[in-house]
């Protein structure tokens, strides 16, 4: 017979329920404040239904109309430093902390609303309609809210894709020696998605300031919340993960009010993440002004209830029955919240000359211009003015060889040294002297603190550099252990890091390197060997280095350091152990930005490549007789920093081109690449552009099959001879 011992979570778990006593004590001002902000949101949440409802609204207006009082309640108890993000039911969130940002003293429901509060609504209402006078210029509309200066750090279209990037936010704060917190704001539905769950481990194992806010709304669109989950009591998550979690009443903003100030006790005290779960209820559908009853997976009996426990009305009840405020007060809170919205909405949008009478339309002038489109998707690069440049042959301090991987590991411990901001991370870089491969070795002893080994967790972590690159206070380096692990953290690198800039009006920089690391034929097989220089080279935001010697290595890997943009710097394990050119001098120059390199110059044809397979087309074009091939390293992939001058020049002279690279032709390179010369370069072809890939499939583990799947210098020496032969 066994005995069964109970075993409990170290983190406690509590629920925090208000009392009349609570209400009696609580501060006039918060209270009065916590009205004037609910009346300005639902007022101003109504108004959006409204130009919603006339088609003046482009894609969705998630409404968070019923649960306000989470929102106010725990943005009451912030600071205009700390930060906080949510996702796309975050109107609410993003008002309580601008308005929080602006009126920090709180807002007096008597008065008249000021100027500072008009223009922020102003701003908030242009940015959901799309329009030019937005935080964003309209690029982001109603799921990408950001005021970076009101410490509201950007809402999120993907369910739970801002809980790793507030998770940098966090990081950020304490690294730079504050007691400041990041709140993610997060929802039923994001709470049993990866990217959460992994941001929950991350959080608590490194013990950022970091509050999980989850409003729990019960339905995640129609499904609801004990369907979605085997323990629908969703702050029992956090201690399973080591977090102190805090259930309370959201429709109560006192009670969210006072749960909070305990969570940031916890938080700024340094004993690592909180979680606040807010049970709350939106009054419509997931988007538009239909209730969810319309839609039966509710009913209007259930409706009901939740409306009888208004937070507006709540709050307005105790302030009437403590004599705060008087019914006729409170009346005019709300009217002047209506006029001031109809006067924010009478900017916006003009009754259409074309229309019938009621009509609306937005005034013209207040669209951005469609010239904007493309504009902000990637820095300047005025950053870069200024830095010291040099290539192999003129650079100053002298060329000798070394080994590749120590160039990696050297040029980061110089730049550490000079710039306190780095910071690198990523699984096992801290550890096995310098990481699998040896790339970190000796930076966590010269840089504890700066060089972190993280939990396998690729969204988390590679979120979390985000996150603190958004921030700007620092520079992350992750280092993806192989470049294949970019699908786990594809929403972090893709739909996050890439886009934030554009999406968030094109002028929030980016500064992120990702080291990944390509590792093909080292018999890892399907799903460690994949060249991602494709997959980025078609997706918004990245620039993409491609060093294939030491000393491009240094200089690249410098530019990327000193660039405002998310840089993926490509590492093939062919060439760690190479012996190649590296400066003897200083590791302090860039490679130009944009200058590709020829490798060996020749007449007949243009052979374009990168990284690895730079050499076995220089061997190629050794071994192959009667064609004189020109072999080029890109070195700058990305569409934005090719060197199409190099380019040009080149075919101009040889008439034909081949794109080589080792991968498949599925997820390849060379794809877009050669797609872009035929119509840059028509006239001066002879022949189509030709291709040197792997084959279709991944690359297997047996070395015949690997070595069949990867294209290298036999493949290319095929393709000169063709050409020779032509
Ligand atoms: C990764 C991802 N999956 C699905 C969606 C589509 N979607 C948008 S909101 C939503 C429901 C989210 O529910 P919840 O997290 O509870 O937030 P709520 O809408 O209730 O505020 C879904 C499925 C999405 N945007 N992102
Ligand atoms: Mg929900």
């Amino acid at each position: 017979m066994t005995e069964q011992r109970r075993l409990d979570p170290a983190a406690p778990w509590t629920e925090v329920v208000v009392t009349e006593a609570d209400w009696d004590e609580a501060d006039p001002d918060l209270l009065t404040s916590m009205f004037a902000h609910l009346v300005l949101i639902r007022t101003f949440e109504e108004y959006v239904l409204e130009l919603a409802g006339q088609g003046l609204v482009h894609g969705p207006a998630h409404s968070s109309i019923g649960q306000e009082g989470g929102a106010v309640g725990s943005i009451h108890a912030l600071t205009s430093a700390d930060t906080v993000n949510g996702s796309h039911r975050g109107h609410h969130q993003f008002l309580a902390k601008v308005l929080r940002h602006v009126e920090p003293e709180g807002i007096d429901p008597r008065q008249p609303f000021s100027e500072r509060v008009r223009d922020v609504l102003l701003r908030s209402l242009a940015e959901i309609c799309g329009l030019d006078r937005g935080f964003s210029h309209g690029r982001g509309g109603s799921m990408h809210l950001k005021w970076t200066e009101a410490g509201a750090i950007g809402t999120n279209a993907i369910v739970g894709g801002g809980v790793p990037l507030a998770a940098g936010s966090a990081w950020a704060h304490r690294h730079a020696g504050t007691d400041d917190v990041a709140v993610t704001y997060f929802g039923d539905g994001a709470v049993n998605i990866g990217s959460t769950l992994e941001t929950f481990n991350l959080a608590a194992a490194w013990r950022l300031p970091l509050c999980f806010f989850v409003e729990n709304n019960h339905y995640a669109v129609s499904t609801n919340v004990e369907e979605a989950t085997g323990e629908p009591r969703l702050s029992a998550r956090g201690p399973g993960f080591g977090i102190a979690s805090w259930r309370v009443d959201g429709m109560d903003p006192l009670a969210v009010h006072l749960a909070m100030e305990q969570a940031l006790a916890h938080l700024r005290a340094g004993r690592g993440p909180a979680l606040v779960e807010a049970d709350v209820y939106r009054y419509f559908h997931q988007n538009g002004g239909y209730p969810g009853s319309a839609f039966r997976y509710r009913t209007k009996e259930e409706e009901a209830a939740w409306r009888a426990r208004d937070p507006i009305a709540q709050v307005r009840g105790h302030l009437e029955r403590r004599g705060i405020l008087d019914a006729e007060e409170a009346d005019a809170t709300v009217a002047r919240a209506k006029a001031l919205l109809a006067d924010i909405g009478g900017c916006l949008v003009e009754p259409d000359p074309d229309g019938k009478p009621g009509v609306r339309r937005i005034k013209p002038d207040e669209w951005p211009d469609p010239a904007f489109a493309d504009v902000g998707i990637r820095s300047s690069l005025d950053e870069l003015e200024g830095a010291e440049l040099a290539e192999v042959d003129s650079y100053r301090g002298g060329v000798g060889e070394a080994k590749f991987v120590e160039a990696v590991s050297a040029v980061m411990c110089r730049r550490m040294e000079t710039d306190d901001r780095i910071v690198v991370m990523g699984e096992d870089v801290h550890r096995l002297g310098g990481g699998t491969n040896g790339a970190t070795k000796g930076l966590v002893e010269a840089f504890p603190g700066r060089v972190l080994g993280t939990p396998i967790s690729e969204n988390a972590f590679t979120g979390l550099g985000g996150g603190i690159a958004l921030d700007g206070r620092f520079r992350p380096v992750v280092e993806l252990m192989y470049a294949d692990f970019m699908w786990v953290a594809a929403d972090q690198i893709f739909n996050q890091i890439g886009k934030a800039r554009h999406m968030y009006g094109g002028t929030t920089p980016v500064p992120l390197v990702l080291r990944s690391k390509v590792a093909m034929g080292t018999g890892y097989g399907s799903q460690h060997s994949m060249d991602p220089a494709g997959v980025f080279a078609t997706s918004p935001g990245w620039r993409i280095v491609a060093p294939s010697t030491p000393f491009d290595y240094v200089g690249l890997m410098n530019a990327a350091l000193r660039c405002e943009d998310p840089v993926v710097v490509l590492e093939h394990v062919d060439l760690y152990t190479t012996v190649g050119p590296a400066p003897l001098g200083d590791l302090d120059y860039c490679l130009p930005v944009g200058r590709a390199a020829v490798r060996r110059s020749g007449e007949d044809v243009t052979v374009l490549t990168y990284l690895a397979m730079t050499h076995y087309a220089l061997e190629a074009a050794e071994r192959v007789e009667g064609c004189d091939a020109e072999v080029i390293d890109l070195r700058w992939l990305d569409r934005a920093s090719i060197d199409w001058d190099t380019i040009g020049e080149s075919i101009r002279k040889t008439n034909r081109v081949i794109v080589a690279e080792q991968g498949p032709p599925g997820t390849s390179y060379g794809g877009w690449l050669a797609d872009e010369i035929q119509r840059r370069f028509f006239d001066w072809l002879d022949a189509p552009v030709q291709r040197v890939t792997g084959r279709e499939a991944s690359p297997s583990i047996s070395k015949v099959l690997e070595g069949a799947a990867i294209a290298g210098a036999d493949e290319v020496l095929a393709a000169l001879e063709a050409v020779g032969e032509a």
